[in-house]
């Protein structure tokens, strides 16, 4: 247990995630600066860490280094060091090389290595020992994301007082495909360590649970799980046995909506995005993709349907360009390496065949860019094409839907993708069936305007109703349920 008077720091809230939301980087005097990485996480949970005396625990992007905790921006951090063999073997390996091929349908078959397990063994103790140390007594700890799923389990043994929440930002994949795990019963157990397991959509929840109950034998009844316990003052279930109830259920993760759109607003940025369809030639229709480049996302699908309307002469590149921005992501996992090699040989065959001296039929980007840059894009383009394989969510769908106060601009967006199961308005697709995905992209070109404000007026109104900060207190609320008394402070 952790003793009355800890000779340290601790906190009462603390959010544990593999990546800080700050980076170490080293400036030309070599001075090292840490850098504030603004996901929609970070926006939704400062405010809320503000309120709470809150700390977030992480790995600060670099292998070997070791620093004190310390205070960025009003946000505590507490790094966590990973060598360089366990980036290796509990990152790039197990994390991205295992879970996620196996968690997206196995897309990409996953590798199986005991040693990349002993790593993510090793690693997720790590961090469950870092949290048992900074959180205070009766504190809320909130895990985030496949990358630590033995954390709830190990943190819960160090320090029962705890609430303990975990969100899952990817699929939970249906049994059948999670029966491949070598592993898979102690991930299970692992995850139901937590007081609440959120996932992103209810189908998710019901995979997890339905695995539970195969695999472990516990009695499941929506949305609880029954998990056996040695603990006398435990409650007893209806079969006699004493058990800690665990919730596991969906809370759909969102974006800071109102912060993309006042980004929409600015004149500076509407006249980038007019300055953006100018430099592409100014067609008729800028059709947009943007991902990390990731094999999950259907690029490749969605290039193949592209390439073909042009072939057949549905499309010409004066009518319509196609702008794909594919941000670098995990360059030292083969899968990614052959999986840019493939792109990159089908914009250049498209581009050679179909490209023009004043138009480009894929403008292609390999980068990143700032906020400010994929809001204009997102206001330049008319089409947003979301051709996801599997995906979590995708909040690319949601950021387009945020800046488009003019209701205009029409989402193609993949069944597969978790926010499919809110933005009902948009053109729903199967990017496998792609005849069906080409005949959308011209209903999307085709669609009178009419329509597509009645369509996005809707998607708005979704988007901007269920924001970041929504989930994040729909979470919280839920933890709270559990432990009544552990409550976390709504920010002011
Ligand atoms: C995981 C799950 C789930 C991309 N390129 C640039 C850039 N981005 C931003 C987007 C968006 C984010 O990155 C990507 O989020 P997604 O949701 O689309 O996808 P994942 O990265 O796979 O995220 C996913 C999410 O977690 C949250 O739970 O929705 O399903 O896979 O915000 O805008 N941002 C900037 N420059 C870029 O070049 N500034």
């Amino acid at each position: 247990d952790q003793p009355d008077r800890p000779d340290h720091e601790t906190y009462g809230f603390v959010v544990v995630s593999n990546r800080l939301p700050v980076d170490h980087t080293v400036d030309d005097d070599g001075q090292v600066v840490w850098q504030h990485s603004p996901g929609g996480l970070v926006t939704a949970l400062e405010p809320v860490m503000r309120a709470n005396d809150g700390a977030w625990i992480g790995w600060a992007g670099k292998p070997g280094l070791t620093f004190e905790p310390f205070e960025n921006d009003g946000i505590n951090i507490v790094p966590v060091p990973l060598s360089e063999e366990e980036v290796q073997c509990y990152y790039e390996g197990f994390s991205n090389d295992t879970l996620w091929p196996l968690y997206h349908d196995v897309i990409s078959a996953p590798t199986f290595h005991r040693l990349w397990w002993e790593s993510y063994v090793t690693v997720n103790r790590r961090f469950a020992e870092r949290a048992a140390e900074v959180a205070e007594k009766d504190g809320v700890v909130w895990v985030q994301d496949y990358q630590l799923q033995l954390v709830p389990q190990y943190l819960r043994e160090l320090r029962p007082d705890l609430t303990i929440g975990f969100f899952n930002h990817i699929p939970f994949p249906p049994l059948g495909i999670f029966s491949q795990l070598p592993w898979r019963e102690k991930i299970l157990e692992g995850l139901l360590g937590a007081d609440v397991i959120g996932f992103q959509r209810a189908d998710d929840a019901s995979n997890f649970s339905r695995s539970v109950r195969h695999l472990l034998g516990y009695a499941t009844t929506r949305p609880y799980i029954d998990v056996p316990v040695d603990d006398e003052s435990a409650s007893l279930s209806r079969r006699g046995r004493r058990v800690r109830r665990v919730v596991a259920k969906h809370f759909p993760i969102s974006i800071d909506s109102a912060g993309f759109e006042e980004l929409a607003r600015r004149p500076e940025i509407q006249a980038r995005a007019r300055e953006i369809r100018e430099g592409l030639g100014n067609p008729k229709t800028v059709i947009l993709g943007v991902d990390r480049l990731d094999y999950t996302k259907g690029i490749r699908h969605r290039m193949k349907a592209f390439g073909e309307l042009l072939a057949d002469g549905r499309l010409s590149v004066e009518e319509a360009t196609l702008v794909q921005v594919a941000s670098p992501s995990r360059e030292r996992v083969e899968a990614y390496m052959d999986l840019r090699d493939e792109i990159e040989l089908t914009v250049g065959r498209i581009n050679g065949d179909y490209a023009t001296m004043s138009h480009t039929a894929i403008s292609y980007h390999h980068h990143g860019y700032p906020r400010e840059e994929m809001v204009a894009l997102y206001l330049a383009a008319d089409i947003m094409l979301v051709t996801a394989l599997r995906d979590g969510m995708n909040l690319v769908a949601k950021e387009y839907v945020a800046v488009r106060h003019d209701n205009d601009g029409v989402l193609i967006l993949s069944e597969f993708a978790g926010a499919a199961d809110e933005l009902r308005s948009a053109l729903l697709v199967n990017p496998h069936d792609i005849g069906g995905l080409k005949n959308t992209i011209m209903r999307a070109i085709e669609m009178p305007r009419r329509d597509r404000v009645t369509r996005m007026r809707a998607l708005r109104r979704r988007v901007l109703d269920n924001d970041v900060a929504r989930w994040s207190a729909k979470f919280l609320e839920a933890l709270a349920d559990v432990r009544p008394g552990h409550r976390i402070a709504a920010p002011p």
